[in-house]
């Protein structure tokens, strides 16, 4: 392996435990006991994981937040990762369906897309191998100016759309509840939207707040309905680094995390929240994890 091979998304063993919340130790010993990982080596030797190895242990973490043994969770995650290479080709047409759909600004056609990946796929795959990766890839392309603001208007205004439509309900039942809001003055809410749908997955109540809440509201909310988690998505430090007061008054309250690029200035002692970076996937599980703890 090679210093670009190593740039391209591979992690070393330290940089896959912080990512997914699982230590070290454990990570080795899922290695050697169920060959759940498969790491290629660097050229010094150190053992390099895959965005291929970070799905597995997030899928993984998934299973075993429902309760099976880790014996049960290896065997279902190497079965699922060795049934990929068939779905593979569907999945591409879907995701090639979907983005030529949505760069010809075609509605109907985007939307039939999305239902067929929904009715052949779990709601899981489609947001961790379509939509993420979609919206990562439109963010570049409009970042280099290959997309209009129309182009990624339309996208996010249509997927927003549609991953509320799957949250509806998801308020319901007797699991945890998780408070979402973005930080004051943030719009950017899709990957907050994504998680809250994970976490929902993994048996979780979701009470979104959406864009643009004041710190003191979702203090009144997080007194109102006594969360198991309060995460507040940022985009940029200055969306939240001005008042360490609130944020430590919330963190009294219940558990509070702050996820996003604006994260880290913020958490640590001084607030009393924790980051989640990485993505809304394994987040989802650390944050599910971390409340059974
Ligand atoms: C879509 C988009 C918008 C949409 C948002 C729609 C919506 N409802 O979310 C709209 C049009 C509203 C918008 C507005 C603006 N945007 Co904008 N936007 C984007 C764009 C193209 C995609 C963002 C996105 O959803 N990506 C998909 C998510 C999944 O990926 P991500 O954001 O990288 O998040 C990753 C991690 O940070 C983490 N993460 C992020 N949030 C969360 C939350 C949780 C809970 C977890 C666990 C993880 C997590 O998960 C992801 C990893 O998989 C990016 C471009 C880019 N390169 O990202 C710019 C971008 C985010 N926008 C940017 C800017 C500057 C703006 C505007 C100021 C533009 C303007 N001049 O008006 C406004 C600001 C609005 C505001 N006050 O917040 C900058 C932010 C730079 C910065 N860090 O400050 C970016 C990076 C573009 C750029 N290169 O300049 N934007």
């Amino acid at each position: 392996m090679n210093l670009m091979e190593a740039a391209s998304g591979y992690l070393q063993i330290g940089e896959l435990s912080r990512r997914s919340g699982v230590s070290t130790e454990l990570l080795r010993a899922w290695e050697r006991r169920y060959g759940l990982l498969r790491p290629a080596r660097s050229e010094g030797g150190f053992r390099l994981y895959s965005p291929q190895d970070e799905r597995r242990v997030t899928v993984m973490r998934n299973h075993l937040e429902r309760g099976l043994s880790a014996a049960q969770a290896a065997r279902l995650t190497l079965e699922e990762a060795e049934r990929r290479p068939d779905e593979a080709p569907a999945l591409a047409r879907g995701i090639e369906s979907l983005r030529d759909a949505l760069d010809a600004l075609d509605e109907t056609a985007a939307h039939t897309a999305l239902d067929r990946l929904l009715s052949d796929f779990s709601v899981e795959t489609v947001l961790g191998e379509v939509v993420l990766p979609y919206l990562h890839e439109l963010g570049e392309r409009w970042a280099r100016g290959e997309a209009s603001v129309a182009d990624e208007h339309f996208a996010s205004n249509l997927l927003r759309g549609r991953l509320l439509g799957l949250a509806r309900g998801w308020d319901g039942g007797s699991g945890p509840r998780a408070l979402l809001a973005c930080a004051p003055g943030e719009q950017h809410d899709l990957a907050l939207i994504v998680f809250g749908l994970v976490l929902r997955e993994l048996g979780w109540r979701i009470t979104f707040l959406g864009p643009d809440t004041p710190l003191d509201t979702l203090d009144d909310a997080t007194r109102t309905l006594e969360p198991a988690a309060v995460v507040i998505a940022a985009s940029s430090p200055e969306r939240i680094a001005g008042d360490e007061v609130s944020l430590r008054k919330l963190a009294r309250n219940a558990p509070l995390w702050i996820a996003g690029a604006g994260a880290s200035s913020v958490v640590g002692k001084k607030t009393g929240a924790r980051q989640l970076d990485g993505d809304p996937l394994g987040a989802a599980a650390l944050v599910a994890r971390a409340q059974r703890e």
